[in-house]
């Protein structure tokens, strides 16, 4: 029986023949969101990843880099499973389809396929795509692969077979009676034609190849690859176990509600996968939700093609959220679209830095200026139209935009939030709050209480809206509004007016800096790079440097550990690669404010005009300055510092200065020719 309080959602379990690249991001990243958002609705949320390790595709990658396939997937999942934690993928578990649970589990399945007839042992001769794990219609030694167009391989292989052809009704019968099952509706018409065109059964075991699950009783034989994968969609909950724990989660969660995957797996998923459930009497996931590719330089985005963007790249930049949003926002969901460094900039700062940053910092300091940091109480009787269109479209906001994200159309659903955004941004320009504050009168308090109320409350809601797509972003501007935890909103209550008065706001700080010109050449610079330290990775081992094969535990002497003249130098332990280096933001800024810190006779707090904000920076030098000669003064800042708390002062970034003595007296770095503010140092 299914349990409607519940959530089950699944991303593709990635092949580790490759690292991870944007388009798995991509899937996952989608995932995350839908499972942050259906826990902020209440829902008993389980959200599954994972790693596709076994096959001959997997065995040659490894022979190919010289290793065990045991040492090289722990390599490749191990790097998955970093970045996604690096960007804090709300994953609850991580399925590895090569750990002891799932190996078991798809013998349990396995097993019972055979038990209910539906698995015989024949023969077989054609053609085989090691690339997509598929026999082929192809006919010939090296004929193309319909699929892909690599050259297949012939082979002819004693195989168990799963009845696929007996399962044609059944299936046609299924989609017919949910309608909902294989979305969009451009894949499902896809599907119900394959099958209407007729079903051939299929191979499920190999015997080619060893690094695979063995048949149960048949350790000749390994189980299909994609039995084997499909498969982890139950065996990470429990299935093939027998411990009641395990049987109480299968329980909670089978059936999915989503198996969310790229377009080019959708016959896998929403022919084989049913018709191995159906003919094992297994519930069926509710729905297999397909969606576009990210095109790089015009064609999919993939290892193969060479045309990869390591989302690293993005991270070290812009940051995660800046990835997510444009993934989701950019990218009309189910079809494909195009990534490129300038369309990722171009919307960082159209919606983030000039959008939803600005309408915060701008809402948030001046309500700190104007009401102490206290959200003020608004006039509940002189609402002008103005104020009664936004908290309109704030009310409209919430219903269309649950709508929008309930149907997976998140590009929409954003465009609703954003639209807030604009209107807000527009209302406070022309109801210029700053001029209102200029008069001393009590309804002009009364008016700029109103006008900043509506606008903070807003932010409110967009803020909350948004968390599952930016969630570091909101998080803090949660915490700046005084709210709290953001993780703790129930979306299913929200609604205008809600935003507390007299909320004492939090210490506030610019969530998203302008990215400039040369953001885009970092990005390009570090791709290269990447890509070249691929290819040298990527060597044979012959050509490795000399002195890589010291046994563990023996010196690496002199002789040994020089290169030889043909291999690449390595790098030495402590020298950093330029790659390093770029990720280091350095800025001319200037010296606006400077005080000391109560009670910490060695701190200055500081405000730097870096050119696109002004910062609060908090160093160690009232020793070796006098605040007021800081003023004015030109000096060199570390921009892309994680911010961090001094004293209780947020301290946003950190002036280079020389370290002399055995105190370390600083000495401020600067220049003899005049630089503006804002230039980058590289
Ligand atoms: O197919 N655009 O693994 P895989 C959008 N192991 N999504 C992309 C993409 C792109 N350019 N590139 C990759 C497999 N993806 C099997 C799956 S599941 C039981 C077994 C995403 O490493 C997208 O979700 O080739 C796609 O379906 C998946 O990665 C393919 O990952």
């Amino acid at each position: 029986m299914d349990n409607p309080g519940k959530f089950y959602i699944t991303t593709p379990i990635y092949y580790v023949n490759a690292r991870p690249h944007i388009g798995h991001t991509y899937t996952t990243v989608v995932c995350d969101a839908v499972a942050r958002r259906q826990r902020m609705m209440g829902l008993d949320t389980w959200f599954l990843t994972g790693t596709d390790e076994h096959g001959q595709k997997i065995e040659r990658s490894a022979a190919a880099a010289g290793c065990s396939p045991r040492e090289f997937v722990d390599k490749i999942a191990g790097e998955f499973r970093a970045l996604w934690d690096r960007m804090k993928i709300t994953y609850d578990d991580f399925i590895r389809t090569t750990e002891p649970r799932h190996m078991r589990g798809v013998q349990a399945l396995f097993m019972r396929l055979q038990e209910r007839g539906y698995i015989y042992k024949g023969s077989y001769s054609g053609q085989y795509c090691v690339f997509d794990e598929l026999y082929v219609d192809a006919v010939g030694p090296g004929a193309p692969c319909p699929e892909c167009g690599r050259p297949t391989e012939t082979v002819h292989e004693e195989n168990y077979f799963f009845k696929l052809s007996a399962m044609e009704d059944r299936l046609l019968k299924y989609y017919a009676e949910h309608p909902d099952f294989i979305r969009p509706e451009t894949r499902r018409n896809e599907v119900v034609a394959f099958v209407r065109s007729g079903l051939r059964d299929l191979s499920v075991s190999r015997t080619s190849f060893k690094w695979g699950i063995p048949v149960p009783n048949d350790p000749q034989h390994v189980i299909y690859v994609w039995l084997d994968a499909l498969a982890n969609y139950m065996t990470a909950i429990g299935f093939g176990s027998e411990n009641p724990k395990d049987q109480e989660k299968l329980h909670r969660y089978w059936p999915a509600d989503v198996h969310m995957i790229g377009k080019e797996i959708v016959r896998f998923h929403c022919v084989y996968w049913p018709a191995f459930l159906l003919a094992a009497d297994l519930p069926l996931p509710k729905s297999i939700i397909a969606h576009g590719w990210l095109l790089f330089e015009e064609s999919k985005m993939s290892k193969s093609r060479g045309n990869i963007v390591r989302s690293e790249t993005v991270l070290d930049t812009l940051g995660g959220d800046a990835l997510r949003y444009f993934l989701l926002r950019e990218i009309v969901f189910g079809q494909d679209g195009s990534f490129s460094f300038d369309a990722l900039v171009a919307r960082f700062n159209s919606d983030l830095a000039n959008g939803l940053g600005n309408l915060a910092s701008r809402t948030l300091s001046m309500i700190a200026r104007y009401f102490d940091g206290e959200v003020p109480y608004p006039s509940p009787s002189e609402r002008t139209p103005a104020d009664e269109a936004i908290a309109k479209l704030g009310e409209q906001t919430i219903a269309d935009f649950h709508a929008q994200f309930g149907q997976f159309q998140f590009s929409r659903a954003l465009e609703t939030a954003w639209a807030l955004v604009a209107a807000v941004n527009k209302y406070i320009v022309e109801n210029e709050p700053w001029a209102v504050a200029e008069r001393d009168d009590q309804d002009s308090r009364a008016r700029l209480a109103t006008i900043l109320y509506t606008s903070a409350e807003a932010l409110r809601i967009v803020t909350a809206l948004t968390h599952p797509v930016i969630p570091d972003a909101t998080a803090r501007i949660w915490t700046q509004l005084g709210l709290g935890e953001i993780g703790q909103v129930d979306l299913r209550s929200l609604a205008w007016g809600q935003l507390q008065l007299g909320t004492k706001l939090g210490p506030i700080e610019a969530v998203f800096p302008r990215a400039d010109k040369s953001t885009i050449e970092r990005m390009q610079q570090m791709e290269q790079q990447r890509a070249a330290d691929a290819k040298q990775e990527a060597l044979p081992p012959s050509a490795q440097p000399a002195g890589t094969d010291a046994q563990p535990g023996q010196p690496v002497t002199q002789a040994a550990a020089s290169p030889s003249p043909s291999a690449p130098a390595p790098v030495a332990d402590s020298k950093i690669t330029i790659d390093d280096f770029l990720k280091v933001e350095l800025r001319v800024g200037e010296i606006k404010v400077a005080e000391k810190v109560k009670g910490a006779d060695k701190l200055l707090r500081m405000e730097v005009d870096i050119g696109t904000e002004v910062r609060q920076i908090v160093a160690g030098i009232a020793k070796a300055y006098e605040p007021e000669k800081l003023v004015g003064r030109k000096v060199v800042i570390v921009a892309n510092l994680q911010p961090r708390k001094l004293r209780g002062l947020e301290s946003n970034g950190m002036i280079v200065a020389a370290s002399l003595g055995d105190d370390g007296q600083p000495v401020l770095a600067g220049f003899l020719e005049d630089v503006p503010v804002g230039a980058k140092l590289k």
